[in-house]
């Protein structure tokens, strides 16, 4: 029998990867932790529904564009098992009118070693987002002997998992960033509550953004859970809507990362990265004004590149300013046409999960 699950970092050499489908996606409904990163002025606020069928379709086409590309490199790609999403849910704590969609999986998956653990996510469309991911989970626990199939603790997400009254559509930009800055998220903390793509991992040392999906209690937990790993929580004080490390604080080889120019550390959290010698440059401007129509995501996502070794990374095929960008920096760049999937919830990095990587768990930080 095979190994199959192995990864610890996001530069080491991908051999295996997971990319999403956006086949059903919905646009969920409402809920109480959701407006709060729906920019005032998008165009999704106050929608929700099946999404249309020819952008479900064009999504599918740029996946596809991603799986071609890293399969001509080599890579086994691995597809999810997408469930009808325009289902009502409910359980012992809550209803919800429909789920979402299975992109992207990187916030619902998160591989340490040779683990793969579904995540405790703050949306309630969420919450059975990860049956798509069962199929695959079902193969490696077949196929690899050492393959850790796990599950975090279900959060219950019972209105006691939010602040209500949180948003308020009059509050200004300034406002949210005072928010940021005070650390103050729309989630409480009587859980702990995590997307897998607030976690950074970097071999011995996992870094998780605090923000409106991932709480201090989820820090918590990680750090009982991997008593060997050091965990680090990471603020970005200059992110009014803060979800997810991979469009603000990107590792592309060890010793360099890339940061979004407005989302810088907080006091402080610089400090581990300077003191061993790594260099942190600010990311280039994305090529775009708006993210294209009914996106969540940010213009940002420029950035959320895969790399597929030290010296191989793939950029969105419009984001030219980070492809240049990523060439002075010494990386050979693959451009993939994926823009029209960033709808779905994100970009290169964001729609794929890691299966495997060549390498193993190195100190970056001794
Ligand atoms: N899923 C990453 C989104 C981050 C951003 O909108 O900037």
């Amino acid at each position: 029998m095979a190994k199959i699950v192995n990864s610890w970092n996001d530069w080491d050499p991908l051999k295996r990867v997971i990319v999403g489908r956006c086949d059903n996606s919905m646009i969920p409904p409402e809920e109480p932790a959701t407006s709060e990163k729906v920019p005032v002025d998008s165009e999704m606020r106050g929608m929700w529904g099946l999404r249309p069928l020819r952008t479900v379709e064009r999504g599918n086409e740029c996946l596809e564009n991603l799986v071609k590309a890293v399969e001509e490199r080599g890579v086994v790609v691995d597809r999810p098992t997408p469930l009808q999403w325009n289902q009502a849910i409910g359980t012992p704590d809550f209803r919800n009118d429909s789920m979402m969609t299975c992109m992207p999986p990187r916030d619902i998956l998160l591989t340490v070693g040779n683990e793969i653990m579904a995540s405790a996510n703050s949306f309630r469309c969420r919450y059975f987002e990860y049956l798509a991911y069962w199929p695959l989970m079902k193969q490696y626990f077949d196929e690899d002997p050492e393959f850790l199939w796990t599950q975090a603790p279900r959060p219950r997400l019972t209105d006691a998992s939010y602040k209500h009254n949180y948003y308020d559509e009059k509050i200004t930009l300034e406002e949210r960033l005072v928010r940021t800055a005070n650390k103050d998220f729309v989630t409480t903390e009587v859980e702990p509550m995590w997307d897998a793509a607030d976690l950074m991992r970097m071999g011995k040392d996992i870094f998780i953004q605090h923000g409106l999906t991932t709480n201090r209690t989820a820090m918590e937990w990680f750090q009982r859970y991997y008593p060997e790993y050091r965990i680090h929580a990471m603020n970005f004080p200059g992110d009014p809507y803060p979800i997810h490390i991979d469009a603000t604080f990107v590792p592309l080889r060890p010793g360099l990362i890339i940061n979004n120019p407005h989302r810088h550390p907080a006091e402080g959290q610089r400090d581990i990265f300077e003191a061993n010698d790594w260099q942190i440059v600010d990311a280039a401007q994305p090529a775009h004004d708006e993210p294209p129509a009914l996106c969540y995501s940010s213009v940002w996502l420029s950035m959320n590149c895969l790399v597929l070794d030290p010296s191989t990374v793939i950029v969105e095929a419009s984001e030219v300013n980070q492809q240049e960008q990523m060439d002075q920096l010494g990386m050979n760049v693959i451009p993939v046409d994926l823009r029209d999937a960033y709808p779905f919830g994100g970009g290169l990095h964001c729609s794929t999960a890691d299966v495997y990587r060549e390498g193993e768990c190195l100190d970056y930080f001794p």
